[in-house]
């Protein structure tokens, strides 16, 4: 069986390759998306995942996370935590219980801390000056401010066929204290099965939820679509639906993986993903909109 990986953005990339490095010595899936994740969440300098992680209104940063896994459909996820070093993998431990398996909030922080997650302030000085100029912006120049937000999605593929998908994000920037995305929720950000294949969202949780589009896209290939023809499928008319009895509609890119290794894309903005998979090493490419 071959392997294979997607992740949203150019900030995918190093973890990815990691990931991919993991299932090519016998690594399963969930353990490819784990690693994977927390690359990202470690690295400082990405402004909208994990450390340096831009806060919410209040300066704290809040963060979601989930992960699934395609074969038994198992899902953890948290949303709100803080304090916490990597929470894609306090989602995943979550995964493993079938009660309580999504938690937010200090229940979420407490649940990490009392199952021995290593704990960290996740703001940075560089991401606490970043909110303090925006805070200005948004006073003296009437700016909104909710224009920084990216998640990271990586969907995989293991040798024994097996497939997983997490995400991981600090959500909307100066986002009210308490707000969730999609990044959290089973369907709406994410979705896997390992007998057909994944999917995982990033844009504006607002929108992206509405449509549940994680879980429409994973439906579409099930009846036979092609990742990239049931990425198309899910999200364009979704978003020109939005568009038309909404007003509006938010940024959406989404990734897809099938069971088989191939992968699509379909985004509303100019996205950058990263992909690889057995003969393939890891690469960043970049979709424009509705290509
Ligand atoms: C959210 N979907 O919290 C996330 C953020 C994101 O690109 O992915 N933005 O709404």
């Amino acid at each position: 069986m071959a392997i294979a990986m997607i992740g949203t953005w150019r900030m995918a990339y190093e973890g990815l390759e990691k990931g991919l490095e993991a299932m090519k010595k016998g690594q399963s899936s969930g353990d490819a998306v784990e690693t994977a994740i927390t690359t990202v969440e470690d690295y400082p300098y990405f402004k909208s995942v994990g450390y340096g992680g831009l806060p919410n209104a209040n300066g704290l940063v809040e963060m979601d996370a989930a992960f699934m896994d395609g074969d038994t459909f198992a899902v953890g996820a948290v949303a709100g935590i803080s304090d916490v070093k990597n929470p894609v993998s306090v989602a995943r431990k979550l995964s493993h219980d079938h009660f309580n398996s999504f938690l937010v909030g200090t229940g979420a922080s407490e649940y990490a801390a009392l199952n021995g997650f290593e704990r960290k302030s996740m703001l940075t000085e560089r991401a606490q000056k970043i909110w303090a100029k925006r805070k200005r912006e948004i006073e003296t120049k009437g700016l909104s401010p909710y224009d920084g937000h990216d998640t990271v999605g990586m969907v995989s593929l293991d040798q024994q066929g097996s497939m997983s998908v997490g995400t991981s994000t600090s959500g909307l920037f100066m986002k009210k204290p308490g707000r969730t995305g999609d990044s959290a929720l089973v369907g709406d950000g994410y979705y896997c099965d390992s007998e057909i294949g994944g999917a995982a969202a990033t844009g504006l949780g607002e929108d992206i939820m509405k449509g549940c589009l994680c879980y429409e896209i994973v439906r579409l290939m099930g009846t036979g679509l092609s990742p990239q023809a049931a990425c198309d499928q899910a999200v364009y008319p979704f978003v020109e639906k939005l568009k038309k009895r909404y007003g509006k509609a938010g940024e959406f890119s989404l990734i897809a993986l099938n069971k088989a290794g191939e992968w699509g894309v379909a985004t509303n903005v100019e996205f950058t993903f990263a992909v690889g998979d057995e003969t393939h090493p890891a690469k960043v490419m970049m979709a424009n909109p509705g290509e």
